[in-house]
């Protein structure tokens, strides 16, 4: 395996925030090419020798070029497919009593913040929908989009054609706005309302989607006033802007920490079922060394410091000391959450197995919301009635 195959490798695993398992892939494909039949300990100590290496040089190459890569209009434009593409369904979640006729397939890696995000919305809200897990590294269950980021979502529409969204947040304010009128709703429609819109600076020209925090209740009037929504907005938009960046930071701030971040990924995903123990060794070695690299830049890109936790325990005591002034249990009130608190609860459970996740547990109030949070989604899954989030 060269270092440059593994400097490749790298660059592509850093693309999310937070490592997927499935990244790892790509370590053992390019492992798998080079194992050997019979079992020999010289080869694999210089394997081991030579991925470490890679990942090191790799991961300085990054170092110096993480942020630089701009977000593309097509990595973000959401386009109408005639037909569903040839597409590896992994698992669905079923809900019987979903009869919005969607069929809605996620394409996603488990553990990255924006598409634990999307799981949560579709969770609580009650779709039924189909799970491709992506391989982060080949992404071959993507090669027909043009965004090769996750989460996509297909969608199909009343005459059998798919949209494909390509935004975490404009995946849930399109389904939440469809929800509003799911008998007189188009998806296809809805889709309009979310362009891409662009303005060049002295940076260079930016992409972002118009709209992507708002719902859309067409020729409906929301029972809610102006100041709900301004909250909802305000929140969700903190939570990708803000608190997302303080992911991997956090996770991977030691060479310790980071391991064990990577020792809990390679337990959900069973990578020890899956793969030779060998070469599971391979891939939590390389992937702890890069990423612990990778969140040194990360930290400082997004100004954090000498001290992450610090800013990670006060963004979960700013959300706390929110709800604890508004004297509600939700964002959203004290019946339900709204998707504010979904965007928040997503991105927090990305790191749920984490040391990050345990010491904001033990040093900050998040814990009593994130639980109630859980419940709530876990008994919807699967069960709950599809409706609106709003009263119309
Ligand atoms: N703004 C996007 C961000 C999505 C994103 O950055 N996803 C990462 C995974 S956590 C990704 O796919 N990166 C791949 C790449 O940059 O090529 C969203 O909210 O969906």
């Amino acid at each position: 395996m060269s270092a440059l195959k593994i400097t490749t490798m790298t660059r592509n695993i850093v693309r999310c925030a937070v490592l997927q398992p499935r990244n790892i892939n790509l370590i053992r494909q390019y492992a798998t090419k080079i194992e050997p039949k019979k079992k020999s300990s010289t080869l694999k100590l210089l394997l081991l020798g030579v991925g470490i290496g890679g990942a090191v040089g790799g991961s300085y190459a990054l170092y110096n070029n993480i942020g630089k890569k701009k977000t593309t209009r097509e990595e973000l434009a959401t386009v109408i497919l005639d037909e569903l593409p040839n597409v590896p369904i992994m698992r669905k979640i079923i809900n019987k009593s979903d009869k919005t006729g969607l069929d809605i397939i996620l394409f996603q890696f488990q553990t990255c913040p924006f598409c634990c995000k999307v799981r949560s919305f579709l969770d609580y809200a009650g779709f039924s929908y189909s799970v491709v897990e992506v391989d982060a590294v080949l992404r071959q269950s993507i090669k027909w989009s043009k965004s090769k980021k996750v989460p996509t979502v297909l969608i199909r529409t009343r005459d059998g054609k798919y949209v494909q969204f390509n935004d975490s947040s404009v995946i849930i304010s399109a389904l939440a706005s469809f929800l509003i009128d799911p008998v007189r709703n188009n998806i296809e429609d809805i889709v309009k309302f979310y362009p891409v819109q662009n303005f060049t600076d002295v940076y260079g020209t930016v992409y972002d989607i118009a709209n992507k925090y708002f719902l859309m209740f067409q020729d409906k009037k929301p029972k809610d006033s102006k100041e709900v929504f301004d909250e909802e907005r305000k929140w969700r938009s903190w939570a990708d802007n803000h608190l997302v960046h303080l992911i991997s930071p956090n996770v991977y701030r030691t060479y310790a920490e980071a391991l064990e971040t990577f020792e809990w990924f390679s337990e959900t995903g069973q990578w020890s079922v899956y793969f030779p123990q060998w070469e599971r060794n391979l891939m939590v070695q390389v992937g702890t060394l890069a990423m612990y690299l990778i969140s040194k830049r990360l930290t400082k890109k997004h100004g954090l410091g000498d001290d992450p936790r610090a800013h990670l325990y006060d963004a979960c005591d700013k959300w706390s000391k929110e709800l604890e002034q508004k004297k509600t249990r939700f964002m959203g009130g004290d019946k339900e959450p709204n998707l504010a608190d979904l965007a928040v609860y997503g991105i927090l459970c990305s790191m749920e197995g984490c040391r990050a996740f345990k010491d904001c547990l033990d040093n900050t109030q998040i814990g009593h919301w994130f639980y109630e949070m859980k419940a709530k989604i876990d008994s919807n899954r699967g069960n709950k009635k599809p409706v609106s989030l709003y009263n119309v």
